[in-house]
């Protein structure tokens, strides 16, 4: 049986897909692009593990996955995740907080912006027609489960052309939204 390491975020075996995300792979995520090019590309800014037990694109199918946000900034804005609509707007998505601190950042299509506090054993439901984005704001790597539709689909274009309408930024050490 596929099981996984409920602390860590990480499978132990199963079918799993991972990405990580460098700082080279967020051009124009974070608003100092300045503060952006003078950092080391290399730098991982997140890492992904989920499972796929049915193809992308399947209807009424589930993915289950965990999201590993280092600490750190650019400027002065907290590392974070790309962030993104569901391709299928009216998906929803669970996540669920197991280490760390931080911010889940969600926007609706009019671009009305609302946070909820990612902490150990926080629950955030995120309903359809919502962009969602985790943003590490503690000094630990923010770690949290989810669990999306297998048909919802990424839609990373609206975010890159539009951002989100708020941003969460370090004021002395600690979070503020901007
Ligand atoms: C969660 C889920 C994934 C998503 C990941 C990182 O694990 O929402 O679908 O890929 O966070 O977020 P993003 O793809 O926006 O970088
Ligand atoms: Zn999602």
């Amino acid at each position: 049986m596929p099981s996984v390491d409920w602390a860590t975020g990480r499978f132990h075996e199963g079918q799993v897909k991972r990405t990580v995300k460098r700082l080279r792979d967020l051009e124009g995520i974070f608003e100092d692009t300045a503060a952006w090019r003078a950092m080391d590309g290399d730098t991982v800014v997140y890492s992904v593990e989920w499972e796929e037990r049915v193809q992308e694109g399947t209807e009424a199918g589930l993915f289950w996955g965990s999201t590993v946000v280092e600490p750190g900034q650019v400027g002065e804005e907290f590392f974070m995740t790309r962030g993104h609509f569901h391709a299928k707007r009216n998906r929803g998505e669970y996540y669920t907080t197991v280490q760390g601190s931080g911010i889940l950042l969600l926007m609706d299509e009019a671009r009305c912006s609302r946070v909820e506090e990612m902490a150990p054993g926080s629950l955030h439901y995120i309903p359809g027609f919502t962009a969602h984005r985790a943003v590490n704001t503690g000094n630990t790597p923010l770690i949290f489960w989810a669990c999306w539709p297998s048909d919802a689909g990424h839609d990373y274009e609206t975010i890159a052309e539009h951002g989100f309408s708020q941003r969460v930024l370090a004021r002395n050490g600690l979070p503020v939204l901007g």
